[in-house]
Order: C-alpha cells, then structure tokens, then sequence
C-alpha cells in the first residue's frame, strides 16, 4: 500500500480499521450521549436552518439598503451581495439543543461597520420573529445578541477589502485581512479556525461524538471554561481534532479511548498543533515561544490553525492544569473499564464533587446595587479572578487554587443596611435571597416575597425592601498535608494575594465604591452555603411561608 496520508504535523500512530467491540462501544456511547438529551429534534434543525437562511436574507437586504444610500445604481447595489457564515458550536455539528447559533455576516466595503449596529439592528428589530435583541458594539468582538423565532443567535460582522460578496465565497484566503479594522479581523477569526478544524479532521463524523463526549464529560467534571483557566469550547474541539488526525479511521469510541490516555500523558508546554504555523501578510504576531515571553509561558498551548495561529489556553494556569491532567487520568482509567466490560459510560459522566473535596474555599464576592451594574461588574471580576488564582499559586503550603467555573449570581431583598452590609459579605436570609439564571437579573420577586410576608407575627408597616445583587466565586484550597515531623503551628498567609486582587479589580474605571462592593472570606467547607453543596447550585429553594429559622 502507499505511504498513509498525513493529517497535521506528524505521521498518524495508527491508521488501523475499528473493531468490532470498538464499533460497538461507540454505540453505547451514541445511546448514553442521548440520554442526556443533548441532541435536537429534526424539526428543531430545520428551525434552524429556515433562521439561518432568513439571516442571509436579511444580510443581503441589509447591503442592498446601504448600496443605495451610498448613491449606488440599481444593478450595483444588487450585485454587491453579502453572506453569512456560522462558527461555534453549531457550525462544528455539536451543538445541544439549547446552544445558540454564533453567526458572521460578511460584508463589502462600503458598508460600515457602525452601519450593522444601527441600520441591521434596526431591520432586525422590525422582524416579528425577533426578540431580546440587543447591541454590544464597544466589545472586543462586538456582537448583536438576539433571540431569533426563539433560537439565541450572537451576529458579529466583517467588512472586507471587496467591491462585492459573491455567494460562494469562502474565508480561507489570508490576503482577504489585508487593511482590515483589527475587530473584523478577531470577526472572522472564529469562522476561519472552524472551518480550518473540519478541513484537518480525517472523518468528521467520528470528531463530532468524540468531541460531543469530552464536551459533556468536561462540563461534568466543571473543567469546560475558559475565563477561569480551563478549556473553552474550542480548544476542547482543536485536542479532539488531534487525536482524530493520529488516529484517522479509528470510530469515536476508540478515538475517546486514546484522547483521555494521550492528554494524561503528554508532554506540556510542548503545543497542540493542528497544521504547521504560517506567515501572513498582517503585521501581527503569531504564537511563538521561542521569540515572545508571554507564549513561552503558556502551560497548556493549543494552537488555533487559522493564521494569524494564537495560544488558545492563555489562561491556564499550573492549578488549572494540574486539575485537568488528573480528570484526563481518571476518565482514561474509566474508559478503560468501559472497554473491558466492567464499567458504564454514565460513570465517565459523573458530577465533579468540587465542594465535597476540599477543606477550605475562598468565597469571592462581587456586589452591587443594580442588576446592570452587576453585570458589568461581576464579569469584571470574573474576567480577573485567574489573576488571584496565580497569586494564591505562590503561596507557601498552597499546593492548588482551585477555580469553580460556575458564579452563583443572587438577589437579597434587604429592610436594613445591615442586612444589606451582611449580604455583600455572605450572610443572608434564605427567605429573602433568590437565585437567579446567567444573564438574567432583572427577575422580579416581589410577588413572591408578599405571598411569604403575609404572616401574623410580622405587623409593623415595611418599606419596599432594597435589592443587593451578589455574584459569588468559589477558589477550593488545596493545602500541604503535615508531614509526620511537623510540629507548632503552620499558619497559611493568603493575606497579600487578596489585598493585591481587591485592589485590582477596583482600579477599574468604572469602578464605584459607593454602590459595588468585594469581599473575600476564608471559609472552613462546613461554611459553604447550603445551596451549592447539595445538587444543583442554581436552584435555590423556593421559600416556604414563614420561615424564621432563617440562619
Ligand atoms: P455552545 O454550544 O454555544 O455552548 P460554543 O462553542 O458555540 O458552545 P460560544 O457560542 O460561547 O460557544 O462561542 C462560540 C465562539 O465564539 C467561540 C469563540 O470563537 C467565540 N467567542 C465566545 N466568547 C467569546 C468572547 N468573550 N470573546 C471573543 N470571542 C468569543
Ligand atoms: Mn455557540
Ligand atoms: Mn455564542
């Protein structure tokens, strides 16, 4: 036979046929990942598809409407076109049945980029399918978010160096981010790394199960986030791609099999890389830690394949690491039991025990007195909590910080400013503080609370309670065991890593000490609250009448 084709930097380590038991396994695997319910309803797909192809509608409408105001004629104005493309989750074939579609329209050159967020935002908003549309056009991606005949849709925009966007055109040329404003470039840069991720994967149906896999399993394990220091979407995505390219007719079973063995073993900071870097014609760096400190500093590089090619692991810090590489060994020894019969996919899925498994925590809270101003600040902070975890790292006797992916955002209906203080501080009354879901703040429980304060032993006339929105992080400490030759106390000093974190995260600009609030507790794990130990952190119970045994 002739020399294997090879997929990505090196020769595949086997090019082997499935088995039998491994076909079959990925079949149990396929069942177990159903049973989560993780995938879409065809018609659910099609809904999909019927959006996507009214975006497009839209988009071109959208260039037509500028083309004539710029002065266009008639046929010109119809010929200049425009196109969107889909990246994300979606465009890589993973996506869950809640996920939202992340879309780029692209766009030729006589469209503005300001024109998207005024003009499209207005178009958009006229559509009767569209709701909660809003425009974030100061982000470093910005980004209009809408809900489109239900489905969350994120839509950012590229402008190219083009008189015209022909349909068929594609992103993959480098010469097309010539002279571009550096935001359609970061624009495009998502839909050029998927699209690169499905050129390099040998059998892209295998990569979607597999990748399906280690994304729930990640999620799971609370190891799926890139903001604190593990892996986000894509990268997962890109260490999937790999094993797949070593592995190029293996089915998905086999390639997840050799994913958790292979990540548990590998030799980092030596990189993940998909295909050989390449130059570029923008003045921009690409990843190399043998010319820039900052790359050789990565712990974990995975390299994005699209030029200009960036470390998608920044963040990774030697807590966050460590934590991944024993989740990838204990998946491996799942997985193996799997394959021998004596074990269950489900046991790979299990729930991590992040607040059974350490003795202390750091509680992290950010705190405000509106619900827009704590989504600005609590993504503040929480955009800046590795900064705490890197200088906890540095402490004597702390062998690990380790982040919790998830915040725990929550509203306290306060009477007194003590109640108020307390609550920025942790202590609160169960009865008066509810949970509330990413990204939605504006809850109103008011009637809720009357329906529990219409008790006898409460008479005295009450002002409307004050809201004090929280946002809590939890860092779990992993310190020193005593060895047997200790003797007197050790005491563990974390007092400079906090006071340097609270003085950075207020040296924001929009910082307002009068109505924010952080503090940060050390706490004994008996101290945790009682809503993120048992199950689900974000159901907080539901108030039952007059509940006095508050705290
Ligand atoms: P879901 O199925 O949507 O949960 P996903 O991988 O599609 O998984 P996202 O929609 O959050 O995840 O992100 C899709 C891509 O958008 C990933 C990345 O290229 C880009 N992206 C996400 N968040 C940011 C951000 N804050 N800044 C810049 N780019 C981002
Ligand atoms: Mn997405
Ligand atoms: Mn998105």
């Amino acid at each position: 036979p002739s020399k294997p084709q090879q997929w990505g930097v090196t020769a595949p380590i086997s090019i082997a046929e499935p088995t039998q038991h491994e076909l079959q396994l990925t079949e149990t695997l396929v069942e177990a990942l159903k049973s989560y319910n993780l995938f879409e309803s065809d018609q659910e797909a099609r809904k999909r598809e019927v959006v996507l192809g009214k975006l497009n509608t839209l988009t071109k409408e959208f260039v037509y409407r500028v083309s004539k105001l710029k002065g266009f004629p008639e046929s010109l104005a119809k010929e200049a076109g425009g196109k969107i493309f889909t990246f994300g989750s979606y465009r890589l074939g993973v996506h869950n049945a809640g996920s939202d579609i992340d879309c780029l329209a692209v766009l030729p050159r006589h469209v503005e980029r300001e024109q998207f967020f005024t003009i499209m935002y207005d178009m958009l908003k006229e559509q009767k399918e569209v709701t909660e549309i809003t425009a974030v056009s100061d982000a470093y991606v910005p980004v209009i978010t809408m809900h489109f005949s239900g489905i969350p849709i994120d839509f950012v925009c590229a402008r190219l160096s083009l008189a015209r966007i022909a349909d068929d055109l594609e992103l993959s040329d480098n010469n097309l981010l010539k002279n571009l404003d550096e935001r359609c470039i970061r624009s495009l840069n998502g839909s050029r790394v998927t699209d690169d991720i499905l050129r390099l994967v040998p059998n892209i149906p295998a990569f979607r199960i597999a990748l399906r896999c280690v994304k729930l399993w990640a999620k799971k394990r609370a190891i799926y986030s890139n903001v604190m220091g593990f892996l986000g979407g894509v990268a997962w995505a890109m260490l999937v791609a790999r094993i797949c390219q070593l592995y190029p007719n293996a089915c998905a079973g086999a390639i997840v099999s050799r994913f958790f063995r292979i990540m548990y073993q590998w030799n980092w900071p030596q990189p993940v890389l998909l295909k050989h870097m390449e130059d570029g014609p923008l003045p921009v760096r690409v990843w190399n830690p043998k010319l820039y400190p900052a790359d050789k500093s990565h712990r974990m590089p995975i390299i994005t394949p699209a030029y200009p090619s960036m470390c998608a692991t920044h963040n990774v810090t030697d807590s966050t690491r460590t934590i991944m590489i024993s989740e990838f060994k204990r998946a491996a020894e799942c997985v193996d039991k799997i394959f021998i019969g004596a074990g269950q996919w489900s046991e790979l899925f299990e729930n991590h025990t992040f607040f059974q498994t350490y003795k202390y925590y750091l509680q992290v809270i950010a705190s405000s007195d509106s619900a827009e101003s704590q989504l600005k600040w609590s993504g503040m902070v929480e955009s800046r909590l590795r900064q705490l975890v890197l200088k906890l790292e540095l402490v004597d006797m702390l062998v690990l910080a380790h982040p919790y992916i998830k915040p725990l955002d929550r509203v306290h209906y306060c009477s007194t400013d003590q109640e108020a203080l307390d609550a920025a501080y942790g202590v609160f009354n169960p009865a008066t503080t509810f949970a509330l879901t990413e990204g939605n703040m504006e809850v109103n429980h008011m009637e809720l609370l009357k329906e529990n304060s219409e008790n006898p032993d409460s008479q005295e006339p009450q002002e409307p309670p004050r809201k004090v929105y929280t946002t809590t992080f939890f860092i779990g400490l992993f310190i020193e065991p005593k060895t047997a030759g200790t003797t007197g106390t050790r005491k563990l000093n974390i007092s400079w890593p906090c006071a340097e974190f609270t003085k950075l995260v207020k040296a924001w600009d929009k910082y307002d000490e009068v109505t924010m609030g952080i503090t940060i507790k050390y706490i004994k794990s008996s101290m945790l609250p009682a809503d993120v130990v048992e199950g689900d952190p974000k159901k907080l119970k539901r108030p039952q009448g007059k509940s006095k045994n508050g705290n």
